[in-house]
C-alpha cells in the first residue's frame, strides 16, 4: 500500500505501520469492508429508508408521486426522526444498562454478596448520598452504600412523575425549567426508552416534532445513567487522580504476557488488572517477564484513568492490536468490540475471550463473569492469557516502536484540586477568570469515535491542534482522549509544540503549583465515554460560579469522528443542557430539511445549545472557535454594561 494511501486511512503512524504489514499479508481489516461497502445506499445515508414494519423496506422519492411516502403513507420527515431517535434509544440503553450493573454491583457489595469489590472512595460515597438526598449522618458506610445504590437502581424503574434523581439533582434551576416546560425530563430511564420505542413504533407518532422531543427525552436517560455510572463508579474504584502512563501500539511487550483489555464495563477490567497483578509469577514461570495488561476503547480508559494502564488503541485500531502479533488475549465485556476481531484473532495465536451473557462471538472462547466470583473469573481468564503465550508465533511479532507519553486521571475532583492550589477558596473561579480576562477563549469538550468515514484520528487531532493554538482550553473522554493522546497531546510535549500564549501561560501556572512530577498536558483526560458526566459536573460548575445559564457559557463540544449510538445519544444531551455540539460525520438526516432544522436551528431556540455538522476538520474548528469567541464576547459586553448601570448582568440574552 503507498504512503499515500495510508495517509487516506490513518492519521496514526503505528496504526500506518501495521495497516502496510495488513495489506502485504493480504489481511482484511475495518478499512478494507468499508471500501468493499461503497457506494453505501443513498436512501440509508440520508435516513429515508424505513424498516419499522414488514410491508418495507420503503425508500423515498421526493419528486415521485407515490413514492414520496411510505406505504402506510409517513413522509420523508417522519420517517428520518423515528430512524434519528431509534439511535438515541440504542445508546441510552448501552450506557444506562453499563450504570445499572455497576448499582447492583454497589448494592451487593453493601450487602456483602460481592467480597472481591470494596468501597473504595467513602468520600465520594458521602457527597453522592447528601446530593441525592439519602442520610448520612451517624450511619455506617455499607447502609449509606446500599440506600445511594437502590435511588440508583430506582431512577430506571420507579413509578412517580418526577424527574430521575441523578438528573434532577445535577442540573441547575434554569435548566429543571427548561426541561419541565419542554417535557422532556424523564421519570425512569427504562420507560422513556421503552416509550420511545412505542412512539416509534408502526402507526404511532407521525410528528417529528414530537419525536424528536421524545428523543431528547431518552438522551436526558442517557445522561441519567452515565451520571450515576460514574459517581457508583468512583464510590467502587476510586475517583481517579493524575497518573502517567503511555499510548500506542508501542505499549505492547514482546517479552510479557500482553492482555488487552477491551469495552466499557470497569467490573471486570479492573479486576483483570488485580488478577495480573496476583499471578504475575505464573508469567514468569510460563518464560514471560511478567503481564502487560493494555487498553482498548473505554474500559481502557476506565483502567487508564485509575490505575495507569496505557493504552493500546482506540476503537479504529482495535484489529491492529491483534496485528502485532503479540496480543495473547482480547478480553472483551460490552459495546464497541468490532466482530471483526476474530478474523484477525485466526490469523496469529490470540484467544479472543468474551464474558458477558450479553456479548459473544462465535468461535471465541467464553468465560462468564459474575460478581460473585470476580476474582476467580479474572484469574481463569488470565491464566487463559498465560498459557496462550506459549503459543505466540515469534516470527509474526511486529509492535511498531511508537508510543507517547500520556498525564491522564482529571477527573472533575482531581481537577479542582489542581486549581485548588491556585485559589483553595473558589478553585473553579481559576478556569472562569482566565476566560473574562480573555486569557484563555473558553473550553471545548472533545468525545466520540472513530469512523471509517474519516480519516482514522486525523479530524480529532486537527481540531484540537488549531483550537489550542487560539487559546482554548481541551478536554477530553472515549476515544477522541485515545486519539489525541497517541497524537502526543495528552503530555506536556503537546503545550510546547501547540499552545498558543495564553493557553500556554495558563497551564504553566497551573503546573508550577502543581506539585505532580509531572508536566501537564495539552488536553486534559476526564475519562471514559460514560465520564462525560465529568465535564458536564464542568460546564455546571462554570457557568454557577459566572453567575450565568449553560447557554451563555463559552463551552463547545466536539465528536469529529462520532460512529455509534451512544455517541448520537450523548451529543442529543449535550445540545439540551445548551452547550453548541460539532459532528464530523453526517447523521441520516439529510433526508428531511425539518428534522436538520430542528437539530441545527430550532435546538438553538429552544436550548441554546444546537448541532454544527461539518465535516472539514479545519472548518470545524473556525466554527467552534467562532461560537466560544462570540459568547465570551457577549459575556464581557453585559459585564461591562452592568458596572456601568450598577446593576446585574442580564440573564435573558441568547448566548
Ligand atoms: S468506546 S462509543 S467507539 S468513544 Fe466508548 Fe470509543 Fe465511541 Fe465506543
Amino acid at each position: 500500500m503507498s504512503t499515500a494511501e495510508l495517509e487516506k486511512r490513518t492519521a496514526d503512524p503505528a496504526a500506518a505501520e501495521m495497516l502496510a504489514a495488513a495489506g502485504e499479508a493480504q489481511i482484511l481489516t475495518s478499512w478494507d469492508r468499508y471500501k468493499a461497502q461503497q457506494p453505501q445506499c443513498k436512501f440509508g445515508l440520508t435516513g429515508i429508508c424505513c424498516r419499522i414494519c414488514i410491508q418495507g423496506p420503503c425508500r423515498i422519492i421526493p419528486s415521485k408521486p407515490g413514492q414520496d411516502k411510505g406505504i402506510c403513507g409517513a413522509s420523508a420527515f417522519t420517517i428520518v426522526a423515528r430512524n434519528l431517535v431509534r439511535y438515541i434509544a440504542g445508546g441510552a440503553s448501552a450506557h444506562s444498562d453499563h450504570g445499572r450493573e455497576i448499582a447492583y454491583t454497589l448494592l451487593h457489595t453493601a450487602e456483602g454478596h460481592a467480597k472481591d469489590y470494596k468501597i473504595t472512595d467513602t468520600k465520594k460515597l458521602l457527597q453522592v448520598a447528601e446530593r441525592i438526598g439519602v442520610a448520612t449522618e451517624g450511619r455506617d458506610v455499607a447502609d449509606i452504600a446500599k440506600d445511594v445504590a437502590i435511588k440508583a437502581l430506582e431512577d430506571f424503574g420507579k413509578y412517580d412523575n418526577n424527574p430521575c434523581t441523578w438528573l434532577d439533582t445535577t442540573i441547575d434551576e434554569e435548566r429543571r425549567r427548561k426541561f419541565r416546560h419542554t417535557d422532556i425530563a424523564p421519570t425512569a430511564i427504562d420507560r422513556s426508552i421503552t416509550q420511545l420505542m412505542h412512539q416509534t413504533h408502526m402507526g404511532t407518532d407521525a410528528d417529528p416534532v414530537n419525536i424528536i422531543f421524545g428523543g431528547l427525552r431518552a438522551a436526558l436517560s442517557d445522561y441519567t445513567g452515565m451520571y450515576l455510572a460514574t459517581d457508583l463508579t468512583d464510590v467502587l474504584f476510586g475517583t481517579p487522580v493524575p497518573v502517567m502512563t503511555e499510548a500506542n501500539l508501542g505499549v505492547l511487550d514482546a517479552e510479557k504476557v500482553n492482555i488487552a483489555v477491551h469495552g466499557h464495563n470497569p467490573l471486570l477490567s479492573q479486576m483483570v488488572v488485580y488478577a495480573a497483578r496476583e499471578l504475575e509469577k505464573e508469567a514468569i514461570n510460563a518464560g514471560a517477564k511478567g503481564i502487560n495488561i493494555v487498553g482498548i476503547c473505554c474500559t481502557g480508559n476506565e483502567v487508564l484513568m485509575r490505575e495507569g494502564v496505557p493504552t493500546a488503541a482506540n476503537f479504529g485500531s482495535q484489529e491492529l492490536v491483534i496485528m502485532t502479533g503479540a496480543l495473547d488475549a482480547m478480553i472483551m465485556d460490552v459495546q464497541c468490540i468490532a466482530p471483526g476481531v476474530k478474523d484477525l484473532c485466526n490469523c496469529f495465536h490470540t484467544m479472543l475471550i468474551t464474558t458477558s451473557s450479553i456479548s459473544k462471538v462465535p468461535g471465541s472462547v467464553h468465560i462468564g463473569f459474575n460478581e460473585e466470583t470476580a476474582m476467580e473469573d479474572a484469574k481463569k481468564i488470565v491464566r487463559l492469557a498465560i498459557a496462550q503465550y506459549g503459543k505466540r508465533k515469534p516470527e509474526l511479532v511486529k509492535i511498531p516502536q511508537l508510543k507517547k507519553q500520556v498525564v491522564g486521571g482529571f477527573s472533575y475532583e482531581a481537577l479542582m484540586d489542581l486549581l485548588a492550589k491556585i485559589n483553595p477558596d473558589n478553585p473553579i473561579s481559576v478556569i472562569t477568570d482566565a476566560i473574562e480576562s480573555g486569557e484563555i477563549k473558553g473550553v471545548c469538550a472533545f468525545a466520540g469515535c472513530n469512523n471509517q468515514r474519516t480519516i482514522h484520528d486525523h479530524a480529532t487531532v486537527t481540531i484540537a491542534k488549531e483550537l489550542a493554538k487560539r487559546d482554548v482550553l481541551l478536554v477530553s473522554t472515549g476515544c477522541a482522549a485515545g486519539a489525541l493522546a497517541k497524537a502526543g497531546l495528552l503530555s506536556s510535549e503537546g503545550v510546547e509544540a501547540w499552545a498558543g500564549p495564553g493557553l500556554k501561560a495558563f497551564i504553566k501556572r497551573l503546573e508550577e503549583n502543581s506539585g505532580l512530577n509531572a508536566g501537564l498536558p495539552l488536553v486534559f483526560h476526564m475519562g471514559s465515554c460514560v465520564d462525560n458526566s465529568r465535564i458536564a459536573q464542568l460546564w455546571s460548575s462554570m457557568a454557577k460560579n459566572m453567575n450565568i445559564p449553560i447557554p451563555q457559557l463559552p463551552f463547545v463540544a466536539s465528536a469529529p469522528e462520532a460512529m455509534s449510538e451512544k455517541a448520537i445519544s450523548i451529543g442529543s444531551w449535550v445540545i439540551t443542557m445548551g452547550i453548541p455540539c460539532h459532528v464530523g460525520v453526517l447523521p441520516p438526516i439529510e433526508g428531511s430539511d425539518l428534522v436538520y432544522g430542528l437539530t441545527t436551528q430550532i435546538a438553538r431556540d429552544v436550548f441554546g445549545g444546537y448541532f454544527i455538522f461539518e465535516t472539514d476538520p479545519e472548518k470545524a474548528a473556525e466554527k467552534l472557535y467562532q461560537r466560544l469567541e462570540k459568547r465570551a464576547w457577549k459575556l464581557r459586553i453585559h459585564k461591562l454594561a452592568a458596572e456601568k448601570y450598577e446593576s446585574t448582568p442580564d440573564q435573558g440574552y441568547e448566548g
